[in-house]
């Protein structure tokens, strides 16, 4: 009867706990920054099932608010980095979920080659009642027998099989179901789960039963015997040294929390190295699925959410406020850089261009969503107007509001962003003038703002002023390819 466990199983073993601390820790980050969970994609504030905050705004609050009022600052002690860092969380997540992922499919490929699933994967319903019947015996502070032939009693090979087999891959299908490039080209597979803010729910449940697993898990070895336990999965070798196998496990433990202080400490420290080092990694695998996937999303008009967030406040200088007045007749949008024929337009020339109309998910980064229709020209079809340059690269927008005056928390300058040339010419990238069948409402961006349906929220830029097509977005502000991308370390790849 194996009681040991193969080197394979003790390495995996370790490096699933170090990658599942990260995943843990980086996803309260991000949970933090739109501590809210709902049922439904239309999340209206006051109807979530559960709020891990004590700030409340309405729908029908007299005060304006942008939904970056209701992020929340967590401690490093329990989110990666901690303080409002999302953009950090979710590099950290998307980084260590990969090598996750790499460590679950060699882990699970082993299992199969060495027929260590045996041990693992229940082949008869017998199970059941005689895990029942095992948890029944640690009631009575006995320890269950374990199967005739195999290294655990039968509850543990079930919660063990459910982890695996179902708990693991259930938060990758979860975990997926959220990104806005898949549900913009799956929305099928959105449904699946209740869509976006339903994966977030169940993805959340998630690392609630990873939790409930975990700490009965480690219950259970200190049960059976720390020392026992320790020199099987520390040191492959059930008959090895008890305190050498205890001296390694507790350096190893330690040496997994020094990590995630360092990395806490560098994160919050050096945040633009951070952005820098972690993109460096998961920008490409963002890059992939970006240009993969083009929008195809089709809503129903019955599914238009009644009420749609808004994020960012609205330009507050004069020049604004007197072309908002007169419906926005003074305004020109500029439309230069390397193009042919440079233009300045008024609305109506703008709007003569072309119409198309979306009713379109939004995704915002913080995690809240709402779908809304979308009416104005397509890129496309501007861009064949003035003629782009082929060595373009990049369009950049430029934004009315300055956020030093509307955002505050110590960041500064005029609201930008950019997008690669590939996604400008996206079926769905649109200048959009009408929401809802209206014009523009001044929340929302008037008199034009950006829609491109397969990236966040963040990239489409509200209060266009003036469009530039360049070579390269590292001169532009603080060179990250945007105004979050700068100023709060959000990746310049939106597609997840
Ligand atoms: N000019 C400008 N555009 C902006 C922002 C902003 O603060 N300023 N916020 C962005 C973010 S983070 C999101 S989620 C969307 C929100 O669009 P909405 O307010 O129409 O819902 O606008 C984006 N465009
Ligand atoms: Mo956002």
């Amino acid at each position: 009867m194996p009681t040991f466990f193969p080197l394979w199983v003790v390495i995996t073993h370790f490096l699933n706990l170090f990658f599942l601390l990260l995943l843990a820790r980086s996803g309260l980050e991000v949970l933090s920054a739109f501590p809210k969970l709902y049922w439904h994609d239309d999340c209206p504030p006051g109807r979530e099932w559960a709020r891990f905050s004590k700030k409340m705004y309405g729908a029908d609050s007299r005060r304006m608010w942008s939904s970056l009022d209701e992020e929340e600052s967590w401690s490093p002690l329990i989110a990666l980095p901690g303080r409002k860092n999302l953009g950090l969380g979710r590099h950290w997540h998307f980084l260590t979920v990969q090598f996750w992922i790499l460590t679950g499919i060699v882990y699970v490929v082993l299992v199969f080659v060495t027929g260590y699933w045996h041990y693992l994967i229940p082949t008869h319903w017998s199970i059941v009642p005689d895990s029942i019947r095992a948890v029944g015996t640690y009631l009575h502070f006995q320890i269950p027998a374990k199967i005739p032939g195999q290294p655990f009693e039968p509850a543990q090979k079930l919660a063990y099989f459910l982890v695996i087999f179902v708990l693991a891959p259930f938060q990758i299908a979860t975990g997926a179901a959220m990104s806005p490039s898949v549900l913009a080209r799956f929305p099928r597979y959105g449904k699946l789960f209740g869509g976006k803010q339903g994966a977030r729910s169940l993805h959340f449940l998630g690392l609630c039963a990873f939790g409930v697993f975990t700490v009965v898990h480690v219950f259970m070895v200190i049960v059976h015997g720390v020392p026992d336990e320790f020199t099987k999965i520390v040191l492959a070798d059930p008959g090895g040294n008890r305190t050498f196998a205890l001296a390694l496990g507790l350096a190893g433990l330690f040496a997994v929390l020094l990590f995630h202080v360092i990395i806490s400490w560098f994160s919050l420290r050096y945040r633009r190295r951070t952005q820098r080092l972690l993109g460096w990694v998961v920008d490409p695998f963002e890059k992939a699925i970006s240009r993969a996937f083009r929008s195809r999303q089709r809503w129903r008009r019955s599914d238009i959410s009644p009420y749609h967030r808004v994020n960012g406040y609205p330009p507050t200088d004069d020049d604004y406020e007197r072309m908002a007045a007169t419906g926005f007749a003074d305004y020109r949008l500029a439309v230069g850089g390397l193009v042919t024929r440079p233009v300045t337009l008024s609305l109506t020339q703008l709007r003569d261009l072309g119409t198309q109309r979306q009713i379109v998910k939004h995704n915002c980064i913080q995690g809240w969503t709402a779908v809304a229709e979308w009416g104005g020209v397509p890129l496309s079809a501007l861009m064949d107007h003035v003629g782009v340059a082929p060595e373009a690269r990049h369009v950049v927008f430029y934004a009315m509001d300055d956020k030093g005056l509307t955002e505050g928390e110590g960041r500064y300058g005029y609201f930008y962003g950019t997008i690669p040339l590939h996604l400008a010419g996206n079926p769905q990238t649109i200048l959009a003038l009408d929401m809802n069948g209206a014009p523009l409402p001044v929340a929302h961006g008037a008199p034009v703002r950006l829609r491109i349906e397969t990236q966040l929220g963040f990239k489409m830029v509200k209060w266009i002023t003036a469009i530039e097509f360049v070579v390269d977005t590292a001169d532009i502000g603080m060179g990250m390819g945007g105004w979050r991308e700068d100023q709060q370390f959000y990746a310049n790849a939106a597609g997840i």
